[in-house]
């Protein structure tokens, strides 16, 4: 009798543990501990033991029936469990979506509004030689001009003829590449890559990216440089922004532009954000002979307008955004990161 009773109230616990909701534990309560359930039928048999076992046995039934209802009112893992299961009514959780990152999505458009004016996306390597990078583009080695670029020199056996082996601190390294992959003009490319430069501060970051356009043609001027600049700035900042020309030096463009775009606060008055209403978007210029004559095109023949602009620089200064430390972009925050 004994060892029946311990059986069953296993049994029980077992049952009372995996219940899966109030209904089945009601189920159990009625089948241990109600009026015709099994405990009170084996209750029958007590009288009929001799008065020693009665008593212990009698006190084991009662242990039983305290732990097997005990078990039963004290399950709240299985109410919880079965509301939150069972109750069709509860609103569904939504698992988190993703997005692209806000300097992709800038790469995206950028390429779509220059390749709906018939411009080629390219892309060139972002670790190439010095002589992508600036030899072909009239800065031979030792010219004072390469400073400007803090470039980073990979640590590796100098080529004869190309030199030294750099992270791309720009994307005009691309320029004679298009040159040698087309053999002669009509060019169009934007080139869109990753840029390095040993700078870092509010408005730097020690890689960037760039887009570079390059237009070769026969009667190429600066009036076509001007209209793309144009073109541009309307299709990417608005139809109420505005651009200008600056005089400036590149070594690889003769005239050389430094580019500058309406601000978005006072769209060219002035204001405390700009100075004197206008943000700065980037170099720009004529392609120079000594480039073309680097990418074997005929320079008496043929023309061609260049331009190089920060990609996360241009992103900042699109209306509404205000972005106070450019190295956020890349700091992985996704409370930064969400709100694009
Ligand atoms: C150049 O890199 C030239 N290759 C641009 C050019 C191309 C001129 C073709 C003429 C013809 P610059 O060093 O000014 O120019 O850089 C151009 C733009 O890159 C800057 O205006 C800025 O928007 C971005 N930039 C440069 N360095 C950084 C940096 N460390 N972090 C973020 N953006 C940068």
């Amino acid at each position: 009798m004994r060892e029946k009773l311990l059986n069953l109230k296993n049994q029980a616990l077992a049952q009372i543990i995996s219940a899966e909701n109030p209904d089945e534990l009601e189920r159990l309560r009625a089948h241990y501990l109600g009026k015709k359930g099994v405990l009170n039928e084996l209750a029958k048999d007590l009288p009929h033991l001799e008065p020693a076992l009665r008593a212990e046995i009698g006190q084991l039934f009662n242990e039983i029936k305290t732990a097997i209802s005990q078990a039963i009112s004290s399950t709240p893992k299985v109410q919880n469990r079965t509301l939150v299961s069972f109750d069709l009514t509860v609103p569904g959780m939504k698992p988190p979506q993703g997005h692209l990152h806000p300097v992709t999505k800038a790469i995206e458009e950028i390429s779509g509004i220059f390749e709906k004016i018939g411009f080629i996306r390219v892309r060139y390597p972002e670790v190439d030689w010095d002589w992508y990078a600036f030899e072909t583009l009239n800065m031979p080695k030792g010219h004072p001009a390469r400073d400007d670029w803090e470039t980073f020199f990979i640590d590796a056996p100098e080529h004869p003829k190309l030199g030294k082996i750099v992270l791309t601190p720009h994307t005009s390294n691309g320029q004679v590449r298009e040159m040698e992959r087309l053999g002669r003009p009509p060019i169009r490319m934007v080139n869109i890559a990753k840029c390095y430069r040993r700078q870092s501060d509010v408005s730097h970051t020690v890689m960037f990216h760039q887009f570079e356009g390059l237009v070769v043609d026969e009667n190429i001027n600066i009036t076509h440089l001007k209209g793309t600049i144009d073109y541009f700035v309307k299709q990417f900042f608005g139809p109420d922004r505005k651009s200008r020309l600056r005089p400036y030096h590149f070594q690889f463009t003769e005239p050389s532009f430094e580019v500058d775009v309406t601000c978005d606060v006072c769209l060219g008055k002035g204001c405390k954000l700009c100075k004197e209403g206008w943000l700065e978007l980037g170099g720009a210029g004529m392609v120079h002979p000594n480039v073309l004559k680097a990418g074997k095109i005929d320079s008496d023949k043929y023309t061609g307008f260049a331009f190089g602009w920060g990609v996360e620089r241009t992103y900042m200064m699109k209306s509404g955004l205000k972005i106070p430390d450019l190295r956020l972009l890349y700091s992985n925050d996704i409370r930064f990161l969400n709100q694009f």
